[in-house]
């Protein structure tokens, strides 16, 4: 008895992933601060991590040099129950911006023209998982439950089986997972199914990327599966879909908050009575920003009764600068936006209203309330999460989210207008059916959405993979008392 007591008190949850939930920074004098993350997932995961002796264990996003500057990081991150892994400038570069960005990133979202497959980068992806992995060994026990989260860390799972045999280990993949056609064309494809495999359970968003994941298994490892249950060195792994849900009270509240109401109507004045569309992405190829303002061109040249009546607000998130696609990506989203309002433009009408910069949730909080429409275009995107803030912040019920069916939230908001982004016409005609869209109709798309979110938020992923990742772990243990 005294011993499963112990062990009891002894098993906890680790977290791995890439970046730790807080962001670590040096000012000029040398002083570090400690920025916590926005991201859902910090948030998601915060009700996890900070219990007890959980832990979070992921690189805290700074170049420590100075070894007097790790060990105070490390106590004060200690303190919030995370563990950093510091990654030096090279491991990120080749490791991160390299095998990560512009290997697996542009695979798996079915850009493989952009993918690069370089040996150096592929070492440097083993040293870095094993970096990872030494750590999480040096402070797991062999009963604890470890969830690792994307594609950066796609062979720690199997290296951390190697140490510790009997740990629950679970891996969420974000992106999407391509088919087998695009899988087969990395030269390293087996060694990464196997990196996953260690895993007790295997998320992805959706079906469809778990069923590419399991046909991917059965053709490069040659393990069939029954219903999702793949055999594996005599252990059973779980293979299944988990969309992921946003913090909705989180959105909700922000949206109802002063200062995002005095922002609101601070913009509107600017704006008049226009109508207003939106869009917020990260800069990257996936997300079809050309393609979108092609799309926007081509809505105000048909429709030029909506000339000086909409405007487009799209705010573009700077990233991965140092990658050569993402620059000239940057300068073909520069020359269309500046194209466009040099097309349409007048003295007291902007069509497109570009921002490249980041800003605080008010501000988003405040756009998402004023936009008619969001325009979630992507050409390829696990999840994406823009979409959900929007519906979560229309307290009022109006507004119509067209969205791309490449989009893993396309399966679950089917009240959304549904387009493919390749099909431009097809999106100029949403445009328009959305503008026109009677309000009675526009509320009752948005309730249904709302309530499922409300439902599926973070707090009920987290549960629901964390639970199914115990059953499938107390299903192995009975399996092997038999
Ligand atoms: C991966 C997958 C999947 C954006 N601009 C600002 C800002 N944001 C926030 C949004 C949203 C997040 O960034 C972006 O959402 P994504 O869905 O694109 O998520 P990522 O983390 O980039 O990507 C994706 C996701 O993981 C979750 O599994 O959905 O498919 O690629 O939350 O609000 N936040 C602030 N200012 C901005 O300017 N504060």
């Amino acid at each position: 008895l005294t011993i499963i007591w112990y062990i009891h008190v002894m098993a906890r949850t680790i977290i791995v992933s890439n970046r730790l939930p807080v962001k670590v920074q040096k000012d000029s004098k040398g002083n570090l601060h400690y920025k916590p993350s926005e991201g859902g997932l910090a948030t998601g995961l915060g009700s996890v991590y900070k219990q007890g002796d959980n832990v979070w264990v992921g690189w805290p996003g700074l170049y420590f040099t100075d070894e007097s500057n790790k060990n105070e990081a490390s106590q004060r991150l200690k303190e919030e129950n995370m563990s950093p892994v510091f990654l030096t400038e090279e491991e990120i570069r080749l490791f991160y911006e390299g095998f990560s960005n512009e290997t697996l990133w542009p695979t798996f979202h079915y850009f493989n023209q952009y993918a690069l497959y370089k040996k150096s980068y592929w070492v440097e992806y083993k040293k870095v998982n094993q970096k990872f992995c030494d750590q999480v060994v040096a402070i797991a026990n062999p009963d604890d439950t470890i969830w690792v989260h994307d594609y950066q860390l796609m062979l720690l799972p199997d290296m951390i089986r190697q140490k510790l045999a009997d740990a629950s280990i679970g891996f969420f993949l974000h992106i999407p997972f391509p088919s087998f056609e695009v899988f087969r064309l990395l030269p390293w494809r087996k060694e990464l199914l196997d990196g996953v495999m260690g895993s007790d359970l295997i998320g992805f968003h959706t079906y469809d990327d778990m069923r590419h994941f399991l046909s991917a298994v059965s053709r490069i490892s040659f393990l069939g599966n029954h219903h999702g249950q793949i055999m594996r060195d005599r252990r059973t792994i779980v293979v299944d879909s988990f969309p992921i849900g946003i913090d909705y009270d989180k959105y909700a509240a922000s949206a109802a908050s002063p200062t995002t109401l005095s922002r609101e109507v601070k913009f509107r004045t600017s704006l008049g009575d226009q109508k207003l569309m939106l869009s917020i992405d990260r800069l990257d190829y996936s997300k079809g920003i050309p393609a979108r303002l092609q799309i926007f061109d081509i809505f105000l040249s048909k429709h030029p009764e909506y000339q000086g009546k909409v405007s487009l607000l799209m705010v573009v998130v700077p990233s991965r600068d140092n990658v050569e696609n993402y620059k000239s990506l940057k300068e073909e989203v520069d020359l269309l936006v500046g194209r466009i309002n040099g097309k349409y433009g007048s003295m007291n009408w902007t069509p497109i209203h570009y921002f490249y910069r980041s800003f605080p949730l008010e501000d988003l909080s405040a756009f998402y309330r004023m936009a008619d429409v969001a325009l979630v275009t992507p050409m390829r995107d696990g999840m994406n999460l823009v979409c959900k803030e929007f519906v979560a912040s229309k307290l009022d019920k109006r507004g119509v989210l067209i969205l791309s069916e490449m989009a893993g939230a396309s399966k679950e908001l089917s009240e959304a207008i549904i387009v493919n982004p390749n099909d431009k016409h097809q999106v100029v005609d949403a445009i328009y059916e959305a503008l026109t869209m009677p309000e009675d109709e526009q509320e009752e798309h948005m309730e249904y959405m709302q309530d499922t979110l409300k439902k599926f938020n973070i707090h009920h992923w987290v549960k629901l993979f964390l639970g199914r990742l115990d059953q499938v772990k107390e299903k192995q243990r009975k399996m092997a008392t038999k």
